[in-house]
């Protein structure tokens, strides 16, 4: 995605009922997905108010109206559970009482209200952040748990189809469009002798072990916010692909981002590794969220679903690499590929401890 002049940012803000003056505009945050901007607003009373006005990134998700449609559903039901204030996404209307604005260059825009005296984290500072996100992304899933998925557009179709991202692997070395295959061929080898791994949910859900459930599908520490001063859980954010999916997948995402000792883009990669101890803190506060609504088996599943969620990601970075990076932000050539390599190693870090994930779950269906 193109990167947004600030006059373009501001145009758009001027399209949503702020009411007062725009002060202040910045890009923020740390996401790989939305052109997102910090809006400060003088009101007529003098106070300032903040925004968060992103632009829909229109080349990964192919109908933003539906990604906003989900969202203002997901809010409002949640709103009706008596999730108000900082515990909820809220987003501002237009000036045209819709809750998304079109430029003329054919951008998607929508504003959230800011979530005051929150952090969001790319890194835990204790087992206890983790601990905390956990229970977020549970309670979250619980929630929905009764939300008519009828209801829900699927915004990106496909996406944790992780045996469907295989093929697209494939497709991508198959026709090689950035020259790129010749200098990967230790990533493809890793992938290929993976590929049956791929399929292990998908099988488990065709033989009745794994519900497809509401769930978040995206669940990075940083897409939840903590309040600064208690450490506690305020709100899950980023909202753009709720659709039907599987619990052990949400689980799985928050560990292959979470539970890494270095970073997503780490270079060196002997700092790459699964720390048990955050492990186990987010298989309580998950459990603990989702407040028993999963069957055993599905628990048992977790830790599938985190070498599932590493391999996918670390596939998507690969296939993005391959393609000419079109799909996540990048900030250099290789970025994409240094990611892929990151998630390689957790893989087999998690390969590793496979035991150690097993035991560690089962301990809390005993519990
Ligand atoms: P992306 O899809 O690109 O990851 P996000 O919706 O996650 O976009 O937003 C990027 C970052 O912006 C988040 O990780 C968070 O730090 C910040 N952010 C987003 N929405 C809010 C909000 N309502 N209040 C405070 N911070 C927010
Ligand atoms: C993207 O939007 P963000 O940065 O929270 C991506 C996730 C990946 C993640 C990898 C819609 O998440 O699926 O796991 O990057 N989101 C989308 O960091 O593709
Ligand atoms: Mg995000």
């Amino acid at each position: 995605m193109q990167t947004l002049s600030i006059e373009q940012v501001l145009r758009a803000a001027a399209q949503f009922d702020l009411g007062g003056i725009i002060v202040g505009c910045n890009v923020y945050g740390s996401g790989h997905i939305n052109g997102t901007n910090l809006i400060t607003v003088k009101k007529p009373t003098g106070e300032t108010v903040r925004y968060i006005l992103q632009v829909i990134n229109g080349d990964v998700f192919p109908n933003p109206e539906w990604v906003v449609e989900n969202i203002a559903e997901v809010t409002e039901f949640l709103h009706k559970k008596g999730f108000t204030g900082r515990r909820v996404l809220n987003m501002v209307r237009a000036r045209d009482g819709k809750l998304r604005y079109w430029d003329a260059s054919g951008l998607c825009f929508r504003v959230y209200d800011f979530i005051e005296g929150s952090v969001s984290l790319d890194k835990a500072e204790s087992p206890e952040d983790f601990y905390q996100s956990g229970f977020a992304f549970g309670e979250f899933q619980r929630n929905l748990s009764d939300f008519p998925v009828d209801k829900l557009h699927e915004t990106l179709a496909d996406f944790h189809n992780t045996p469907k991202r295989f093929e697209a692997f494939l497709d991508a070395v198959a026709q090689d469009r950035a020259g790129r295959v010749r200098t990967v061929p230790k990533e493809i080898d890793f992938l290929r002798e993976r590929m049956e791994f791929c399929s292990v949910l998908y099988k488990a859900h065709e033989e009745g072990r794994l519900p497809l459930r509401v769930t978040h599908n995206d669940t990075k520490l940083n897409n939840v916010m903590l309040d600064e001063k208690t450490r506690k859980a305020l709100c899950v954010i980023d909202l753009d692909t709720v659709m039907p999916g599987f619990s052990v997948n949400d689980f799985g995402d928050a560990i292959r981002f979470g539970a890494n000792t270095a970073a997503e883009d780490e270079k060196d990669l002997s700092k790459v590794s699964l720390d048990m101890e955050l492990f186990e803190a987010y298989t309580k506060g998950f459990l603990e969220g989702c407040g028993g609504m999963l069957g055993e088996e599905e628990i048992r599943l977790l830790p599938e679903g985190a070498k599932m969620m590493t391999l996918e990601c670390g596939m998507r970075f690969l296939t993005d690499y391959l393609q000419g990076d079109t799909y996540f932000k990048t900030a250099y050539p290789e970025h994409n590929l240094d990611r892929c390599r990151t998630q390689f190693k957790l893989v087999e870090c998690m390969e590793e401890h496979w035991w150690d994930m097993k035991n560690c779950v089962e301990k809390y269906i005993r519990k």
